[in-house]
């Protein structure tokens, strides 16, 4: 298949498209260009990782368009898809309409959105105690944002919470297939097990209704191979940019703090010609040439 021009296009392909596609997280625009730079054809724009990164909870305590901004540097940054964790879309349906138009003005690619109550708590937190949101009212959400969108190919995924909040694998089936008729282009199916039991098992009952994306994030030690096989579409690996990037700068500042001088870390960190390489200095350079007078 060729390589579409349009991020949303792109995005898209890997929903629909053959065999199984990844998403890796970033949180600002340096990982994401890291991501980009790994070869990865698509972004996770994680609530948590730019959460953390803003020194704040997952918790809705940055504001919408906080993460807007911060999602716009990380689309300017890079040429492949975003796929943005809208949370529960930031509101009611309207809330949610606005920000789809928002995305598509600052060139990401799609939305998810989850089946929780504004303002949420992250799904490893208190999960049991969350409150999701009413059937038909999200649905409502869903089938507002999907209406919202100027360019068809925006994508808007839905994501279910039912069994992350203990519900059961039917009232999961019964959500996702009220999601599906309202719109939605994927359903994440969502799970805090150690083992991928029951997303299989979702997937074996729902079949090829609609593609489906998973976030093995505590099932981690499933091989991947298990999820091709079973015919899942997206494995997002969502915040192992924004964990490995406090192991790292958590060993350099102690180390940093503990002798007071720079000759332990030097050779450890990133060299500055690398900082200007993924800033795109030498654009800048030639463009210079190029744009100022020369004198
Ligand atoms: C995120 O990365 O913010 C997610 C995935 O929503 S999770 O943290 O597993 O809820
Ligand atoms: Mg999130």
């Amino acid at each position: 298949q060729p390589v579409a021009s349009k991020k949303t296009t792109r995005l898209r392909q890997m929903l629909e498209g053959q065999g199984l596609s990844f998403l890796m997280e970033a949180h600002n625009g340096l990982s994401a260009k890291i991501v980009e730079e790994a070869g990865f054809q698509g972004i996770w724009g994680s609530g948590l990782s730019i959460s953390a990164a803003l020194g704040v909870r997952d918790n809705n305590e940055a504001s919408w368009t906080q993460v807007l901004e911060v999602v716009e540097f990380m689309a300017d940054a890079t040429t492949i898809p975003i796929l943005l964790d809208g949370d529960t879309g930031y509101g009611n349906f309207n809330s949610a309409r606005r920000l789809v138009r928002k995305l598509e003005q600052r060139g990401i690619a799609g939305v998810c959105m989850e089946d929780k109550i504004f303002p949420k708590t992250n799904s490893f937190l208190r999960s049991t105690a969350q409150p999701l949101a009413d059937i038909e009212e999200f649905a409502g959400k869903i089938r507002a944002a999907k209406e919202a969108q100027t360019d068809s190919d925006f994508v808007v995924v839905a994501r279910v919470e039912a069994l992350i909040a203990g519900h059961g694998l039917e009232e999961a089936l019964k959500r996702g297939e009220a999601y599906r008729k309202a719109g939605a282009d994927a359903i994440l199916i969502h799970s805090k097990e150690r083992h991928a039991d029951e997303i299989l098992a979702f997937k074996k009952e729902w079949g090829d209704r609609l593609p489906l994306v998973i976030v093995p994030t505590k099932y981690y030690r499933t091989p991947t191979d298990v999820f091709r096989e079973a015919g899942f579409k997206i494995v997002i690996w969502a915040n192992h940019a924004m964990r490995s990037a406090i192991t790292a700068m958590q060993a350099t500042v102690k180390q940093i703090f503990q002798d007071e001088h720079l000759m332990n870390v030097e050779e450890r960190v990133a060299p500055l010609a690398d900082v200007f390489r993924l800033q795109g200095e030498n654009e800048l350079e030639q463009a210079e040439k190029a744009y100022l007078p020369r004198g």
